[in-house]
């Protein structure tokens, strides 16, 4: 594996280069040009000047999170042709400046869902949460006012202002998309992009849904074992992977997440690796908050998670995912400074502690 860190470019991030460059281990970023919208062609120039920032940085780009997909190819409309050749030709510009690795969702209308930004947790910090009976009481419409007061001014992936200010119609556009559909929405989109996937070695990357299941009655596909294989199975080949997020797979907890690592063997391009601390599992009343890296804060065995991620041979970028906010940190929910470092430094300690052990005979 290779550690890296996200970092969203240096006008959005409050984290700097420099910083990331400091965090043992890490000589990787995961990026994006945050200020193109889905559909956009992410011009050859743009991508060589972010290549360059990052490398003049001492760094280099290990992949990139995300290039979004338009809704249009989600929902299958008759001018998805043209975003799908669109997405074509950031596939090709990104290739040509020797980038390997894209992630994406295919998530409708909302990317991930929490309910609070900032609960405080027993130690002082705060995190993202998610509460079903807070969703169960909230317009969908509302839930960007909802969320935005606890951004710290920062725009949130997925949560952009922009797509929000559409949300009715994005909502509507989505009303006859049923799970089925949005499979064969994805295949379709797939099946056009896997030429040049194959032709610059571009390893598609499919975010899981988060939460793993369907929110405010919206299909979500990608959300266990059985779907993760019928995607791969559907389009067949080895660039049709996986971004295997721990926190996201394992929000659902019939998710065995070791099991579902070692069933990915050779299609887990990337990782996301963090935990999650359940309050309660009773369905109607589920409550869960994000914890720090550490086994011992939340409720997953990450040593297991590492232990499996090793044991598959796997070779990608690894992250650690959304950080906890400490020691008075302002920045962006989930993507502060010192929470993700004390992350990668406990990941790259258990990796080095199971490398060792299974190499020496331990
Ligand atoms: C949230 C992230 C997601 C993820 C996208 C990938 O913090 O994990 O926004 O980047 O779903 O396309």
């Amino acid at each position: 594996m290779e550690m890296t860190l996200r970092w969203y470019g240096s006008k959005f991030d409050t984290v700097t280069l420099k910083q990331i460059r400091q965090i043992p281990g890490v000589k990787g970023v995961i990026t994006t040009l945050y200020d193109t919208q889905p559909g956009e062609v992410w011009s050859r120039e743009r991508i060589k000047a972010l290549k360059d920032e990052v490398e003049a940085a001492g760094m280099h780009i290990a992949g990139i999170e995300s290039v979004n997909i338009h809704d249009a190819i989600k929902v299958g409309s008759a001018d998805r042709d043209m975003y799908i050749n669109n997405y074509i030709e950031t596939l090709e510009n990104l290739g040509k400046e020797d980038i390997h690795l894209v992630c994406y969702n295919f998530m409708p209308v909302f990317d991930w869902t929490r309910t609070e930004l900032a609960r405080v947790r027993y130690d002082g910090s705060t995190v993202l949460a998610y509460n079903q009976e807070a969703i169960d009481k909230i317009n969908p419409e509302n839930m960007f006012d909802c969320l935005s007061k606890e951004m710290n001014g920062t725009v949130m992936p997925g949560w952009e202002p922009e797509r929000m200010a559409k949300i009715k119609e994005l909502f509507e556009m989505y009303k006859d998309i049923d799970a089925e559909k949005l499979f064969e929405n994805l295949k379709y989109f797939l099946e056009k992009i896997m030429p040049v996937c194959d032709k610059y070695d571009i390893n598609m990357a499919i975010h899981p849904d988060d939460p793993a299941w369907s929110v405010f009655g919206l299909p979500r596909i990608i959300i266990n074992e059985e779907n993760i294989h019928r995607m791969m199975t559907m389009v067949d080949n080895p660039h049709n992977g996986v971004t295997f997020c721990s926190g996201s797979y394992g929000t659902n907890l019939e998710n065995d997440l070791p099991h579902m690592i070692r069933s990915l063997k050779g299609r887990i391009h990337f990782a996301h690796v963090r935990n999650l601390q359940f309050n309660c599992t009773e369905p109607g009343k589920l409550d869960f908050e994000e914890a720090a890296h550490l086994s011992a804060d939340g409720t997953f065995d990450m040593y297991e998670i590492v232990k499996a991620l090793y044991e598959i041979g796997f070779t990608g970028p690894i992250r650690p995912d959304h950080g906890r906010m400490i020691w008075d940190e302002v920045a962006m929910p989930g993507y502060g400074l010192y929470d993700r470092a004390l992350g990668a430094a406990y990941i790259n300690g258990l990796w080095e502690a199971i490398e060792k052990s299974q190499t020496r005979g331990l």
